[in-house]
């Protein structure tokens, strides 16, 4: 799939420290890049609606990730999916009259706008599910030779005989190793996250999809020995990482809503398919924002839209600078207020940056690299532009006439907000 035109970078002299992430598996910061590159796995959107605060929140924190990984000397080989086939995609199109496959490219376009507007630096690989529907079906199969998936007959299938397939999650000694639940609150989130608990015949009730047989009506693949059907959801980021990075990938990000089923069941298929210990060295995942007390989802419809703030006028830096205003790991609200004080921050560095001259920036510089290499502190790091900001701007001291644009240079760079 096209993804959308990266921002350019500025080379900046100097380096980021040696970047770490706190690793939600194991609550401990861990170093985000073994080598000399690092890979880097994204989930992400399912698109049957806009890109909402929220999944902007997700990508503009994996894009900080990447910038200060470059910063530090490590190159990025990063690989975002779009789920353009799934229950909530047919759902959604069926209500609204359309065809589900101009419903995904329409909300995939828009997606790509918002991301360009935000600055955020585009996935090397960016790949629908439909497109790689062959790369899913040779590893499913390869699972139920190995006796860790099994069919279960679909009655209500187009075929007579024909069944979906699940996955046993006892196949994997380590499951559970990556969000720590207990059984009733994984039974509990299975339900609520696209699992289906209470299907009569499965070993298990987490035991989660790998491919449902085609259905009279529904949207239907070549599956091979499995027969005609489509791709379970966790089963496609399993295996387009493993396909395109190799296994055990350096971070797998995404927003802390799919930590369970969605993340544990990857790594889960992964580590079985790959008979390794590691389906990621690190899990990083972005606290949920909200609205109004909730969640902000698609499915409650409590959304604010990066494209409708954009159509109001509102300059998506600003955007971005709300967002950075939390660290990632925090679950917060939105509001209109802190977008209007985002304005206020985003004239003030303008304001700053244009009189022409400014103290040293390097200490600056140090103490924004220091606060994004660990584990990607934006808060820490903003409060450093604005000391900076104050300095400049109250300073009596004659100044740099070089400091504004080197600066300049490390807030593009580093935090991908161009004043
Ligand atoms: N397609 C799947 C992942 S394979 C999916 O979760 N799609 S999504 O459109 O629902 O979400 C896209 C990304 O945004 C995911 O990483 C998700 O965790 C994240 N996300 C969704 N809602 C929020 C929210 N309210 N706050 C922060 N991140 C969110
Ligand atoms: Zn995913």
């Amino acid at each position: 799939m096209k993804s959308w035109q990266s921002p350019s970078i500025p080379d900046l002299p100097g380096r980021a420290p040696r970047v770490v992430v706190r690793d939600t598996a194991t609550g401990s910061k861990v170093p985000a890049a073994q080598g000399d590159t690092a890979t880097l796995y994204v989930c992400g959107i399912t698109p049957y609606d806009a890109t909402h605060l929220g999944h902007a929140a997700t990508y503009v924190t994996f894009d900080l990730l990447g910038r200060v990984l470059r910063d530090s000397g490590v190159a990025v080989a990063y690989v975002q999916n779009i789920t353009d086939i799934d229950d909530p995609l047919l759902e959604r199109a069926a209500r609204d009259g359309i065809d589900w496959r101009d419903l995904a490219l329409r909300e995939i376009d828009l997606f790509r706008e918002d991301m360009q507007a935000l600055a955020v630096i585009a996935p090397d690989a960016y790949l629908g599910a439909v497109e790689s529907i062959p790369t899913f079906v040779r590893p499913i199969a390869a699972l139920v030779a190995r006796g860790a998936a099994y069919p279960v007959p679909a009655d209500d299938a187009r075929l007579t005989g024909a069944a979906d397939y699940y996955f046993d999650v006892t196949s994997d000694p380590t499951f559970g190793s990556v969000g720590h639940y207990d059984a009733a609150t994984m039974l509990a989130l299975s339900a609520e996250r696209g699992g289906d608990p209470d299907r009569p015949g499965k070993r298990g009730p987490l035991d989660p999809l790998l491919w449902r047989a085609a259905r009279s009506g529904e949207p239907e693949w070549d599956g091979g020995s499995l027969g005609p059907g489509r791709p379970g959801w966790h089963i496609e980021c399993a295996c387009i990482a493993m396909d395109r990075l190799g296994i055990p990938i350096d971070v797998q990000g995404g927003g802390s809503d799919l930590i369970f089923p969605h993340h544990e069941m990857s790594a889960s298929h992964a580590k079985v398919l790959a008979q390794e210990p590691a389906f990621a060295r690190a899990y990083v995942h972005q606290g949920m924002v909200g609205l109004h007390g909730e969640k902000m989802s698609k499915s409650k419809g409590n959304l604010v839209l990066v494209s409708t703030l954009r159509r109001g006028g509102t300059d998506p830096m600003a955007i971005r600078l709300a967002l950075l205003e939390h660290h990632h790991a925090t679950d917060w609200m939105w509001t209109d207020e802190a977008l209007e004080l985002a304005v206020q921050r985003l004239d003030r560095w303008r304001e700053a940056l244009a009189a022409g001259r400014g103290p040293d920036p390097e200490p600056t510089i140090r103490q924004l690299r220091a606060a994004l290499a660990d584990d990607l502190d934006s808060p820490r790091a903003l409060a450093a532009v604005d000391r900076w900001v104050c300095q400049a701007r109250t300073g009596d001291a004659p100044g740099d006439p070089q400091a504004p644009a080197r600066l300049h240079a490390a807030v593009d760079a580093l935090l991908g907000v161009r004043l």
